[in-house]
């Protein structure tokens, strides 16, 4: 795996969410906490869409990040003209290439190309220092034949290719294949980013086999949210390149902020992070059974793909259960200074399982059970 960097989203594709409607304050919240994080691209909904969405793209466009804000528009004149006015650092443009969408809008594939490269020249010419990228929209069921055409005719005048999963049926096997395809098409000067919807669960999966490929850039939102249920969201994403490549996730963003990144976007759409969250669900750091505390004890990295520490964030172990376990018992035991024997250990064990299955039991009770059996 090389370098890659993240776009995030959540300005954009997240304002697709049915829950989220943001305002220009929490747009700028959303904005500064991505840059505080170090994520490298924002992407911003278009100035077309409404006509507070083009005052807020200006207001992003001129926060003075570190991150580039882009914006994200149809493959149209008017729309670049808008764009160009926000102060944008880069526009990413989108053409729908698939039959749904070629339906949709029209056009087949001579006329996609000449309308796309008339586009990108006029942005050429008003802001030469302005990234662009082109993307075929539903790539994935799109003619492949069709697809290495259009890819190959805009490259030579763009800074990215992108590659979106609009429906989220892509496999990752397919992901990889196609992303070789292009990578080949456009050759290796052309950066190459994929926008993938979960709908399949598959979002965190596919980006990270088009990174395998030889993609450079993905696309994320805070807690995936985007039209329907989503793209890869942003934690996902981190929490699969974390355990292959820890130093350099974690060299590049502020990790310890991504639970407060989660939380502010489930306050502004009403929501709750679900408890499954990766790495800020309730449960994500859980261990229960005794087995599992055991050798949790001993090294957590025996049940975990990723330390909690590393993300601000800290394990919690159950040990009131009645599938709790005689080293989790005697571990707190030693906790409170009391220590049993082998065979006692083994009766008091035996004792909290019996009573766990009325339901877990609070450390405040397994602490006071303990406790009166050394005084009984
Ligand atoms: C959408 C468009 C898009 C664009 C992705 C991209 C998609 O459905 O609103 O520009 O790469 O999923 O196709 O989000
Ligand atoms: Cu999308």
């Amino acid at each position: 795996l090389g370098s890659w960097a993240i776009i995030d989203s959540t300005l954009r594709e997240g304002e697709q969410f049915e829950r989220a409607h943001f305002s220009t304050g929490d747009k700028v919240e959303i904005a500064r906490a991505l840059d505080a994080f170090g994520i490298e691209y924002i992407e911003v909904t278009t100035p077309v869409a409404s006509p507070q969405s083009a005052r807020d793209a200006k207001v992003l466009a001129n926060l003075n990040l570190k991150a580039k804000v882009i914006t994200h528009i149809q493959c149209r004149k008017e729309a670049a003209w808008a764009a160009l006015e926000t102060g944008v650092q880069g526009i990413d443009l989108l053409f729908g290439t698939s039959k749904y969408l070629r339906a949709a809008h029209g056009r087949d594939i001579p006329r996609i190309i000449e309308e796309a490269l008339e586009v990108i020249e006029l942005i050429r010419e008003q802001a030469p220092e302005v990234e662009v990228r082109f993307s075929a929209e539903d790539t994935f069921r799109s003619d492949e034949h069709d697809l290495l055409t259009v890819y190959r005719s805009v490259a030579p005048y763009v800074n990215r290719v992108g590659l979106a999963d609009t429906v989220g049926v892509a496999t990752p096997r397919q992901v990889y294949a196609l992303v070789r395809e292009v990578r080949r098409a456009v050759g290796p000067e052309v950066d190459i980013e994929f926008h993938g919807h979960n709908d399949t669960g598959c979002a965190v999966a596919n980006a990270y086999e088009a990174l395998e490929a030889g993609a450079t850039h993905v696309d994320t939102s805070i807690l995936g949210i985007g039209e329907r249920n989503g793209i890869t969201p942003l934690g996902g994403f981190l929490a699969r390149m974390y355990t292959l490549q820890p130093e350099y996730v974690a060299g590049k963003y502020r990790l310890e902020m991504l639970p407060e990144l989660d939380r502010m976007i489930a306050r502004m759409t009403g929501i709750q992070i679900p408890f499954n969250n990766y790495i800020t669900g309730e449960s994500a750091f859980s261990h229960k059974a005794g087995m599992h505390l055991k050798a949790i004890y001993l090294n957590p990295q025996a049940y975990e793909a990723y330390p909690p520490e590393a993300f601000g964030l800290s394990r919690k172990l159950i040990i009131g259960s009645r599938l709790t376990g005689r080293a989790a018992i005697k571990k707190r035991a030693e906790e409170l200074g009391l220590s049993f024997g082998e065979e006692e250990l083994q009766r008091i064990t035996h004792r909290i399982k019996a009573l766990a299955d009325q339901g877990t039991l609070t450390l405040e009770e397994l602490d006071r059970i303990l406790r009166e059996w050394v005084l009984a």
